[in-house]
């Protein structure tokens, strides 16, 4: 069996006004998702970023692969590095931290991997769950992920049924619509947006609404390190863990020293690269393993065994995504013994629009690892077709959350630190 067709198909979904350190959430969020097919109907999927510049990679490596050995996915690699050659290509967004080569390559190689590795599961009849090592749980833990968030985009009419979201009443309303809908029992607050007092008020207010769920906070590296101590003190016996309050290794390093939590990453420790310096220099207590840019699934593992090893903690990022993502992510939640905290996801703000025939869903703030072969998820055809028109019509081929924010607020700048 060899891969006989690689197909990518760029789309683009609505993506409510969410805020964060960088700006604001275009109205439409961009995806590529991967199809490798074999023949005979045989076609293994997978999901990843949609800006131009990544979209521009993939295609340079896609004609690489005809001719794979699906179970070749060290062969994958090598073909990915071949074709990409050495470059460098960060995303704008600025939200995953920095890059490299490296980090480049194991981004556009992910979602071929996770393809390969549905193709694989759907060749011996094994849910892909069982190709990283066995289920270690049958449901795998999501966060609530709060954001403050305008009522709606400024140019669009209709305000979306979460409302506005600007003061901690707003985030307390939020979370609960988010626990009553979908169960969720930890909660993650995006902040980096108001001044960090403000931001603490909203976590204190959450505590009180919700005395039995663990609480996290994450202003995407928007603080200084004297004022990453000082909220970091304000916050004691109130976080599981504090995320990427301020920039760098040694940024981080100096606040996990005092701070009386762990500190959490998807911005300092991004990379193979960084694994050594980062845990040498003790910055964080918890990586957020992100299949996406980590390099695929079998190398999400890998790292938690490194995690392991270092004794530093497990849990899982994630950027507005659909239901491909949610599906890998289940699977390789569902195999991690490591992974001992809730995963992010953005899925309740993609208000159920998929590519799929039958998303996965979050019940009691959970997801079941599917027990059909490959990943369990089908493409629907139709629904990939109008999400592709909608990437053609909505001119946005990259996300940039500043300059999104500068069309309203001419003087908005990314600043980090900022406080
Ligand atoms: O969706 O605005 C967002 C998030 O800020 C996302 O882009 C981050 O990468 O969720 C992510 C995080 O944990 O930093
Ligand atoms: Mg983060």
């Amino acid at each position: 069996m060899r891969i006989s067709e690689v197909v990518l198909t760029p789309i683009a979904f609505p993506d409510p006004p969410l805020l964060n350190s960088a700006g604001v959430h275009q109205p439409w969020a961009l995806r590529t998702i991967v199809e490798l097919r074999c023949g005979d109907g045989l076609t293994g999927i997978g999901e990843t970023y949609g800006d131009a510049p990544h979209l521009r990679l993939l295609e340079t490596a896609a004609p690489h692969l005809v001719g794979l050995d699906p179970f070749d996915t060290n062969g994958l690699l090598s073909r990915v590095r071949q074709a990409l050659g050495v470059v460098d290509v960060p995303d704008r967004h600025g939200l995953t931290g920095g890059s490299s080569p490296q980090k480049t390559v194991l981004r556009v190689f992910s979602p071929f991997e996770v393809a390969c590795l549905d193709l694989q599961g759907k060749l011996i009849g094994r849910p892909v769950v069982d190709l990283l090592g066995g289920k270690v749980r049958d449901e795998v833990a999501f966060s609530a992920y709060l954001f403050y968030k305008w009522a709606k985009h400024p140019a669009d009419g209709s305000p979306d049924e979460y409302g506005e979201a600007l003061d901690p009443p707003g985030i307390v309303a939020q979370a609960r619509h988010l626990v009553d809908r979908y169960g969720f029992r930890s909660i993650k607050l995006k902040g980096g947006v108001f001044p960090p007092h403000e931001e603490v008020e909203a976590i204190r207010a959450l505590r009180a609404e919700f005395p039995g769920l663990p609480l996290r906070l994450d202003p995407n590296a928007a603080w200084s390190v004297p004022t990453s101590l000082e909220i970091a003190e304000q916050t004691a016996g109130l976080l599981e863990y504090l995320e990427d309050p301020t920039p760098g290794i040694d940024g981080m390093a100096q606040v996990a020293r005092e701070a009386p939590m762990p500190l959490a990453t998807n911005m300092c420790v991004v990379s193979p690269d960084d694994l050594a310096p980062g845990f040498a220099a003790g910055c964080v207590g918890v990586v957020l393993a992100d299949h996406h840019y980590w390099g695929g699934l079998r190398r999400s593992a890998e790292l938690a065994a490194i995690c392991r090893t270092w004794g530093v903690g497990v849990s899982m990022h994630s950027n507005s995504h659909l239901g491909i993502s949610l599906a890998a992510m289940t699977h390789l939640g569902g195999a991690l013994p490591e992974l001992t905290y809730a995963a992010d996801t953005h899925t309740p703000w993609q208000y159920g629009v998929d590519v799929l025939t039958e998303p996965l869903s979050i019940v009691d703030g959970t997801v079941r690892v599917p027990g059909k072969p490959g990943l369990g998820v089908d493409l629907d055809p139709d629904a990939l077709a109008r999400l592709h028109e909608n990437y053609l019509r909505c001119g946005i081929t990259e996300r940039d959350d500043t300059s999104y924010m500068r069309t309203f607020d001419p003087t908005y700048e990314r600043r980090r630190p900022r406080w």
